[in-house]
């Protein structure tokens, strides 16, 4: 395979309601979609999940783009590549930029699948033909709106609810959940709001029978997520702690959790989750597939990832129609009583909308 054409869109998206968490609100979304093609014209598509603003991790739209067009796609365009593990390695000459990096190395997968004529799921060695799914929902102005919110996703039959905690927006919230849902299953995400400082607080959430609680520490920490486990019962998801399999590994050998969240942007692509899933698997953590909020491109790829045996809890690919009035895929991706049906044909399964993809275009770049 030879990927000779590389097409580099900005996207400019806005969905249908704002997103909140400890870190901040966004609604408008900026992101990158790039269309890698062979030359007998047959076209993979990745999405970047980068946001405009540096909050979740230091990379953004603009530092992708960057990284995409001075070095990761001169070390791809007009090479040989027989299978898309080889990119990893290929982008090892790089140092981070991950999300930058699986932007381009999600879009080879699509097209490698396409090529042997098999879907991206079944490429990546996945078997589940209907994944599991739940929702991520973002900080609620009153606790009445989150119960409103938790009702519906509810009825709309969504496997698990998460909700965004921040200090001051914690214990209040879940006791509130708890009282009206006692038995949903139930996760909370503080991405990252918390320090040890807190632990009496983190404690108490022992006592609302969460599934798990994601990422209370530093984002960059390994060592009081430890710490902090053993003074749980409730297991600790990490999300923005794990960046790689070092990571991943790293944080096995201290018990710093008992769950991992598997994004493909933040750990540098499917080959690298992949990786992670595996090595999860052989020491009984169990994993789930995280959300960007992305787009129809990026949530297809979310959608083959979780086919993956080792993704035994329910993800945050929500369907399209959760996020956005029209999804730039067709069909879009639609859950139905908190499944999606993973789609049989090649590659990621989806088709691109060119048509809505141009008009919501703010700028884009060709390479050859
Ligand atoms: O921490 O998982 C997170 C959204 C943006 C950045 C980080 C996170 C999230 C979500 C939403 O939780 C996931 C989704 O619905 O795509
Ligand atoms: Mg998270």
């Amino acid at each position: 395979m030879k990927i000779t054409e590389i097409k580099i869109r900005q996207l400019s998206m806005r969905m249908k309601s704002p997103f909140s968490t400890s870190f901040g609100t966004l609604q408008d979304k900026q992101f990158l979609i790039l269309e890698a093609k062979d030359a007998s014209g047959i076209s993979g598509w990745g999405e970047g999940v980068a946001f405009e603003i540096p909050w979740y991790t230091e990379e953004t739209v603009k530092t992708s783009w960057h990284m995409l067009e001075d070095f990761l796609i001169p070390l791809v365009l007009n090479k040989d590549i027989q299978h898309p593990d080889e990119i990893s390695d290929m982008f090892k000459v790089i140092r981070q930029n991950k999300m930058a990096k699986a932007t381009l190395e999600c879009a080879v997968w699509d097209l490698y699948a396409k090529k042997t004529k098999q879907s991206l799921s079944n490429a990546l060695g996945g078997a589940k033909k209907k994944i599991e799914v739940g929702i991520s929902i973002g900080i609620q102005p009153t606790i009445d709106q989150l119960l409103q919110c938790i009702e519906n996703y509810i009825s709309a039959g969504y496997k698990r609810m998460k909700v965004k905690i921040k200090p001051g927006k914690d214990i209040d919230v879940i006791q509130a959940i708890r009282a009206k849902f006692p038995e949903v299953p139930l996760m909370v995400d503080a991405n990252s709001a918390y320090t040890l400082d807190d632990i009496e607080l983190l404690k108490k959430l022992d006592e609302y029978n969460l599934m798990m609680i994601e990422q209370p520490l530093a984002s960059d920490d390994i060592i009081d997520h430890a710490k902090l486990q053993k003074h749980l019962k409730t297991p600790i998801c990490l999300d923005e702690s794990i960046c790689s399999y070092e990571d991943a590994r790293t944080a096995i050998e201290l018990g710093s959790c008992g769950i991992i969240n598997i994004k493909f942007g933040r750990v540098g692509g499917l080959t690298e989750a992949k990786r992670i899933h595996d090595l999860c698997q052989q020491h009984n953590i169990q994993v789930w597939c995280g959300g960007m909020l992305e787009s129809g491109i990026g949530r297809a790829h979310n959608v083959a990832l979780t086919t993956l045996e080792n993704f035994v809890l329910p993800g945050d690919t929500a369907g399209s129609s959760h996020y956005w009035d029209q999804d730039i895929i067709s069909p879009e991706v639609h859950v139905e009583n908190g499944y999606i049906s993973v789609p049989e044909s090649f590659g990621i399964g989806y088709e691109p909308n060119i048509e809505l993809m141009d008009q919501l275009t703010v700028s884009q770049k060709v390479y050859r």
